[in-house]
């Protein structure tokens, strides 16, 4: 007999479903309601994977939104604000895209930088869903692909010029928030040697919404993230520019290996339906070189992946999601393969004695740097369990996948569908109502 799941599967659907329409603004749906009142890149290619079971014409919409802000250059930014709503700091004003960036678009107003690139695997996922469905359904989708395919190449053209100026398979990122995993610990070597300039002032609105203040970073780190964003303006956001002056520059493993996958998952849609040839070809041709660009980062034995810094010309090894990118992107060799797979099922991450649920926690529990309430710096975020569970499926690993997903959603049981959640306790943290929380679970229950 099946174990119970403590939840009614129906039910904890229909919560999520709710979820997403409460968030929903008309055309994007916001990241959380209070926390994050506006559009994130790579949070709306998770909100679309939960939509397309729902209705492939919204998940469409959502997508549409996004690329409708992408930049002249090619860049997905990192945030579309939505019209007229304030209460996120910092919003446009202070990005000032519009005045300086020779790309950007004036309307809608987006920030400046930009996030992994996720959003191959929603294409996917609402093509596969629209297959279910009839003609009209089919045909939306279809049309999405025709009318943005272009745009899907052009950004990831982009990430593969601009952002490996080394020309060596990893992206180069200016921001932590570009990793989407901003305070993670990945990063404290690198900005450690962020010296903060004059910052105009300014106003934390995250802490305001969020009252325990351990829950986020710090305001050390806040001084650091806002002079990053002064450097990007004194460089106009130009790509070669940002490329030499940023006092932050790393090589980030786990978008590269995201960013290979998504070329391929591109790269097999665009042969399904025609697409040119070229593209197909382009897109093939990233996906091995940035699978060959992760690989080169990982030790031998283990198969651990690191990122690099390129300031100090360092590399950065951690006990994080980090080390497990040649996990989503293959290319190790069977025994460093089977090596990592132990180490993300073993005592260090997933197998840990004292964790509530089986699932990866952001940082190791026994590395020195955990801290299990702090944002990325510990806690569990249940859509990177949603990733890993994709990407293990997408690799051949059905059992591994299925593991994940049984104890995803024995963790979000609790209905809270939060941001993030403490991986001893269970305890939900960081905003509560996040949309691609309850976007991993809708996949999940699809
Ligand atoms: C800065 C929206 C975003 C996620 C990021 C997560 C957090 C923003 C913030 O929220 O970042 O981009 O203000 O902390 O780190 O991954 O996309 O959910």
């Amino acid at each position: 007999m099946a174990a119970d799941p403590g939840f009614i599967p129906t039910q904890l659907a229909a919560r999520a479903a709710y979820l997403l329409r409460g968030n929903d603004l008309g055309t994007m749906t916001s990241a959380a309601p209070r926390l994050y009142p506006h559009m994130w890149s790579w949070d709306a290619a998770f909100v679309a994977v939960g939509l397309a079971p729902l209705s492939v014409e919204r998940a469409v919409v959502e997508l549409d939104t996004l690329l409708s802000a992408q930049w002249g250059n090619g860049m997905i930014p990192h945030i579309v604000f939505a019209n007229g709503v304030d209460g996120y700091f910092p919003g446009p004003a202070r990005w000032a895209c519009g005045d300086l960036a020779a790309t950007a678009p004036v309307v809608p107003q987006t920030s400046g930088i930009t996030q992994p690139p996720v959003h191959a695997i929603a294409v996917q996922r609402i093509l596969d869903h629209s297959r279910r469905h009839g003609r009209s359904t089919r045909a939306v989708a279809e049309e999405f692909l025709d009318r943005r395919w272009g745009d899907l190449v052009r950004w990831h053209r982009w990430l593969a010029t601009a952002r490996d100026p080394k020309d060596n398979g990893r992206i180069s990122l200016y921001h932590g928030w570009e990793s989407g995993m901003d305070n993670s610990p990945r990063w404290d070597a690198a900005y450690a040697n962020v010296i903060p300039g004059p910052v105009p002032p300014y106003l934390r609105e995250d802490t305001a919404i969020i009252s325990d203040p351990t829950q986020r970073p710090s305001n050390a780190e806040y001084d650091r993230y806002l002079w990053l964003l002064e450097e990007m303006k004194l460089a106009r956001y130009d790509d070669a520019e940002l490329a030499s002056t940023m006092s932050f520059a790393v090589e980030d493993v786990f978008v590269s290996a995201v960013f290979s996958l998504a070329c391929d998952v591109l790269a097999t849609i665009g042969e399904e339906h025609s697409a040119p040839k070229s593209d197909v070809r382009d897109l093939r041709y990233w996906a091995e070189k940035f699978q060959r660009g992760t690989i080169a980062t990982t030790d031998p034995r283990s198969g651990a992946a690191r990122d690099f810094d390129l300031r100090s010309g360092r590399w950065i090894p951690t006990e994080t999601l980090a080390m497990f990118a040649p996990l989503l992107c293959g290319g190790l060799d069977r025994d460093a393969e089977r090596a990592l797979v132990r180490i993300f099922e073993g005592p260090r991450f997933c197998g840990h004695p004292d964790l509530r649920y089986a699932v990866p926690p952001s940082t190791s529990p026994v590395s020195g740097d955990f801290r299990p309430r702090e944002y990325w710096r510990g806690p569990v975020w249940p859509v990177m369990t949603w990733l890993f569970s994709w990407a293990f499926a997408r690799r051949g690993w059905a059992e591994r996948a299925r593991h994940l997903r049984a104890e995803g959603l024995r963790q979000a049981a609790d209905g809270s569908f939060a941001e993030y959640y403490e991986p001893f306790t269970g305890a939900p943290l960081g905003s509560m109502q996040q949309s691609w929380t309850a976007a991993s679970v809708l996949d999940w229950l699809g």
